[in-house]
């Protein structure tokens, strides 16, 4: 091949994986399979290779990382990085719009550019004619540190900008984040090589950009989200802030998605408020909004004050770390027997509320967090999550401050705790002797999700434990209007609604009545998977663990996958000739959704035609031995081992014999057309629903036909939106999937399918 030949298929091969990374890492809205991809840059990477003076730095394979640096150079920023002022509540962000607008001379209401405040790294990327020159650190704002090493191998930052129009010289500003899922992930595989993990994404963000060897900052899952611009040379920039964010955009920048317009500081309230409820779902750590004043020649009226903006603010959210100190370490015993040693914290007000307890998991987590009482601590407490204490501050350790060790009997009823050696988890070894463990499952039986025994709250059932009323489930069924009203704190009234609401429980769902059993390992998901399979609580009585697994499958195919290929197959049957002889590539050419290469590999070796293919079911090709999705030899022992011991079998001959009954589910997706106007269809539920709860919804649902799923996807059929609808409406909305409003719900709770 020429030098010249060389030259165009490079050309085109870069400007290819270009338009694919933009559309993965910057529009979150991949273009081709993985394998196509991985064809294209290994064939950039031959040529490359073979013509090594057609290399240039702004090639998509140089993002890997070059060669380390010794030390870290300095920047000068040609325009400050500067900080922004802070406020923390209402009233001091109308006092800002109140200043605003005086010194705007009293306009009546202003626009402001509207963003969530990123945790991460601030940085500034210099790009001089289209290409990135410099990308360098915040510093003290004046100068910073040298990253463009680093910087290139994070593949939302543009080596090159896209489009056309842009200025000689630009500075483009932004912060660098690790999204919680990829920190997660990376925190795992730190652990499981024993090395040190990171204590949030932030912290991740910063230590893998301050990386001296590039290679290193490659294979951490960064991404740059960029919302201002410093210095701009030959070049004019649109008026309104919103419009330079949308011409960044066009660029190739990565913005978040969560950029709007908002009118006046009750917009700004509203924005911070929606934030605010979301922050928990949202795939990056934040800790405020910011607001901008949206026109440019209003900015530059307002000025600047000392090194903050005058047209600009940060409305911060509590924050969701905060220190304090170790009184004690207790343990809790759960339904299953699981120790959990909690600890007892001097009470501190963080993520909003005053926390005083904190879960430590495990002993494993005790240990590696090495905590010990009197310790100070950094307690986290983001969105709902039970507190956690993120790591201990060693140097502020008092002397003899005592190490938590795992008591060697049940802190409840005196059993042996058992600690399998490997296992992180410790148990009480009393079963339902132990009153915790009977309180937890009894908890647990009558709770919303499962038998939803209305009025029966905890408190309540502790009483009836105590003073020996009721030893598991099946007693509740027993228990008289003369009983319970002797009970503190419960009148005659209160005594005869809760026979009342445990009559009414009887009757019930299999889904629900097996995951109020408590099974260990079976959440609803698996229950209704049961349900599903086994259509009765009968058969479970004599499963045996080949019922559950053992299939025939693909090796490498599991539940989803299977039933995402299966379904493909099922909807285009003609896709290849009866006859083919298939090949990973050939299958892998179809772009079937959750194709990999390596199941392309499996389900060629096992289906030698597209002819053997067509008509297999998602049962035929899950492999690894599962034959109940869902379920492996370890879930599958757990299942057997509770449904043969007697005891747990005469608990539900009692449940039985006391009048618990549900309907026979019908099979979804196949059978009776009548009974399942919904089958095939997939739904997802978001938001507050009127006049039904949600997980009454999902059971009627379901008994329709349809499959109810927890996340949304590009199969999910509709996603059923109700009040104050989270994070799953907008990616319902990204991936074009219809949207059903409480209208929507009872057509199809009527059994009618809605237009879509
Ligand atoms: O620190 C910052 C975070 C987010 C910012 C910022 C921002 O906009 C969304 N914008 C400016 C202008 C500055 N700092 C100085």
């Amino acid at each position: 091949m020429t030098s010249n030949d060389a030259s165009t298929e490079i050309a085109a091969l870069r400007a290819e994986i270009e338009q694919h990374n933009h559309r993965y890492y910057v529009l979150d809205d991949p273009s081709v399979p993985d394998a196509e991809y991985d064809r294209q840059m290994r064939r950039l990477r031959e040529l490359e290779a073979a013509h090594p003076e057609l290399v240039t730095p702004d090639s998509p394979s140089q993002r890997v990382g070059g060669e380390a640096i010794a030390a870290f150079g300095e920047v000068r920023h040609a325009v400050p990085m500067l900080s922004l002022e802070n406020c923390f509540d209402g009233d001091e962000l109308a006092d800002f719009d109140r200043r605003v607008r005086s010194r705007l001379h009293g306009v009546n209401e202003v626009d402001y550019s509207a963003e969530p405040k990123l945790d991460g790294l601030a940085v500034s990327l210099r790009y001089e004619h289209g290409l990135l020159v410099r990308g360098a650190t915040r510093g003290d704002g004046a100068t910073g540190e040298d990253i463009t090493h680093n910087a290139r191998t994070i593949p939302s930052i543009p080596l090159k900008l896209r489009g056309g129009g842009w200025p000689e010289v630009i500075e483009v500003r932004g912060e660098v984040v690790m999204p919680k899922a990829g920190f997660e992930r990376m925190n795992a595989a730190l652990r499981e090589r024993g090395e040190k993990t990171f204590v949030n994404p932030r912290n991740a963000a910063a230590g893998s950009l301050r990386q001296l060897d590039p290679r290193m900052t490659a294979q951490r899952p960064l991404a740059m989200y960029c919302y201002a611009v410093g210095e701009v040379v030959g070049g004019e920039l649109p008026d309104r802030h919103s419009e330079v964010l949308k011409q960044l955009a066009g660029w190739g920048f990565k913005l978040s998605p969560e950029v709007r317009v908002v009118r006046g500081a009750q917009g700004c309230a509203d924005f911070h408020a929606d934030i605010g409820r979301r922050r928990a779902d949202l795939p990056m750590d934040i800790d405020g909004v910011v607001f901008k004043v949206d026109s440019r020649a209003q900015q530059a009226e307002l000025g600047f004050v000392a090194r903050a903006p005058r047209w600009a603010i940060a409305y911060k959210f509590p924050a969701q770390e905060e220190l304090t100190t170790v009184e004690a370490v207790e343990f809790q015993v759960g339904r299953t027997g699981a120790i959990t040693p909690v600890a007892r914290l001097k009470p501190v007000f963080v993520g909003g509320v005053t926390v005083s307890n904190a879960t430590l998991h495990n002993m494993d987590e005790v240990e590696r967090k090495d905590v010990h009482v009197g310790d100070t601590v950094i307690v986290r407490r983001a969105g709902d999550v039970i507190p956690e204490i993120v790591r201990v501050l060693p140097e502020r350790r008092p002397a003899g401050a005592p190490a938590v060790v795992l008591p060697p009997v049940c802190p409840v009823c005196g059993s042996a705790v058992v600690r399998p050696a490997g296992e992180a988890v410790a148990r009480c070894s009393g079963g339902l002797f132990c009153a915790a463990q009977r309180k937890e499952a009894i908890k647990h039986f009558a709770s919303r999700r499962a038998m939803d025994i209305e009025g029966l709250g905890d408190k309540l059932v502790d009483q009836l434990v105590e003073q020996g009323l009721v030893h598991d489930p099946a007693d509740l069924y027993a228990l008289t209007v003369e009983q319970l009203a002797g009970l503190e704190r419960m009148g005659e009234k209160s005594a005869e609604n809760l026979v009342d609401a445990l009559e009414a429980s009887k009757q019930t769902t299999l889904a629900r009545f097996l995951f109020a059993l408590g099974v260990m390992g079976i959440g609803e998901t698996l229950a209704q998977t049961l349900a599903d399979h086994f259509r009765d609580v009968t058969p479970l009585l004599s499963v045996r663990s080949d019922d559950l697994v053992g299939g025939q499958g693909v090796t490498g195919i599991g539940p989803k996958s299977a039933e995402a290929i299966a379904a493909y197959i099922a909807e285009h049957p003609d896709a290849l000739p009866d006859d083919m002889a298939l090949d990973a590539a050939t299958l892998l050419g179809l772009a079937i959704p959750q194709l990999t290469a390596s199941r392309a590999d499996a389900l060629a070796a096992h289906f030698p035609t597209w002819g053997a293919l067509r008509g297999v079911s998602a049962a035929d090709l899950v492999g690894g031995g599962t034959r109940v999705a869902g379920i492996g030899a370890v879930l599958a022992e757990q299942i057997v081992g509770f449904f043969a011991q007697v005891h747990n079998r005469e608990i539900i001959q009692r449940l039985r014999d006391a009048g618990v009954r549900w309907e026979s589910p019908v099979l979804r997706g196949d059978g009776d057309g009548d009974a399942q106007p919904l089958a095939g269809l997939t739904l997802v539920l978001t938001g507050t629903l009127e006049g039904i709860g949600r997980n009454e919804a999902k059971d009627a649902l379901q008994a329709l036909g349809a499959k109810v799923a927890g996340s949304v996807s590009r199969n999910t059929s509709f996603v059923i939106a109700g009040a104050e609808a989270g994070s799953k409406l907008g990616k319902a909305e990204k991936l074009g999937v219809p949207v059903l409003d409480q209208a929507g719900l009872e057509t199809l709770l009527r059994g009618e399918i809605p237009a879509g």
